[in-house]
């Protein structure tokens, strides 16, 4: 069952039940908020001071960076525009007692063209079962090609950063965002401080441990990955996050960003796919 809610202040988002799990997708920004296997904890973790608010993005869940990753595009404001733009639901299909495959879409608008002057159509599609599959398809709708990256920036809630640990990175050429260095990663990736690092040629499965809990996220279209912790100083100058948030999560993000960016031609496409396992 998919039904739409309205919080007090109108913001929608789409409430999916199954028998094999439950999932909140907000309408702005098809920001998936969360999801929740039955009988397991939740996968996602949500800032309790976060935004639900339009123009406002989210802090938490899996936030759409989209036409560009950080900063990638000067011309844009941070994780571009997707994230604070209302998509419109296209479909909600049950295809049995345990699986509900949710379809959004955004395309360009008069406000888009003056951010971004290329004509397309944004499609997320969420697979909510026992696993969850995130789709992301763009297609440029435009005569001229463009160049966009993008990112499923996905907050993985935990019991304590302390306890986490990130596995499938081991040689790795990665770029550190906070010392603009360049180097290859060496082994696991435990947290002792502020994170912020984006790993490329990456076409393996990532693992994250979490005590006793494994999450298994695959990813398609892509060969991309960015790891990030805010840690103690920068946490308490981020919006929508309590001053110790950055103990309760960390960010395996699902990219197409720096190096490996996607041009796409008039008529093509172009999916970012992820799959979360635990
Ligand atoms: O994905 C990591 C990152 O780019 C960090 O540098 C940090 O800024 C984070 O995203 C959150 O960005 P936001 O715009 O949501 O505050």
């Amino acid at each position: 069952m998919t039904e739409l809610k309205k919080l007090s202040n109108g913001f929608e988002y789409l409430e999916i039940q199954n028998d094999s799990a439950t999932a909140k997708i907000a309408l702005q920004g098809a920001h998936i908020f969360e999801y929740k296997r039955k009988g397991k904890d939740e996968l996602f973790w949500l800032s309790e001071v976060s935004d639900f608010e339009l123009g406002k993005a989210i802090r938490g869940g899996v936030p759409i960076c989209w036409p560009a990753f950080g900063m990638n595009n000067p011309d844009l404001p941070q994780h571009g525009f997707a994230r604070t733009s209302l998509f419109e639901l296209v479909s909600s299909i049950e295809v049995d007692s345990d699986t509900t495959i949710v379809e959004l879409r955004l395309t360009h608008s008069k406000e888009s063209l003056k951010l971004w002057n290329y004509k397309f159509e944004l499609t997320l599609k969420v697979t909510v079962s026992d696993s969850l599959n995130i789709e992301l398809k763009t297609i440029n709708t435009d005569e001229k090609e463009f160049k966009l990256t993008q990112a499923l920036h996905s907050y993985f809630k935990l019991s304590d950063i302390s306890n986490a640990v990130v596995k499938g990175l081991d040689k790795k050429p990665c770029f550190d965002a906070l010392t603009n260095k360049n180097f290859l990663e060496d082994g696991d990736i435990v947290f002792t401080q502020e994170f912020d690092k984006v790993y490329q040629k990456v076409d393996n499965e990532i693992v994250l441990q979490d005590k006793e809990k494994t999450i298994n996220i695959k990813s398609e279209g892509s060969s991309s990955v960015v790891i990030w912790n805010p840690w103690i100083d920068k946490c308490k100058r981020m919006s929508g996050m309590k001053n110790d948030a950055y103990k309760e999560f960390v960010c395996i993000e699902s990219t197409n960003a720096f190096e490996d960016f996607v041009i796409l031609k008039p008529k093509e496409e172009h999916t970012l796919k992820t799959q979360m396992c635990f």
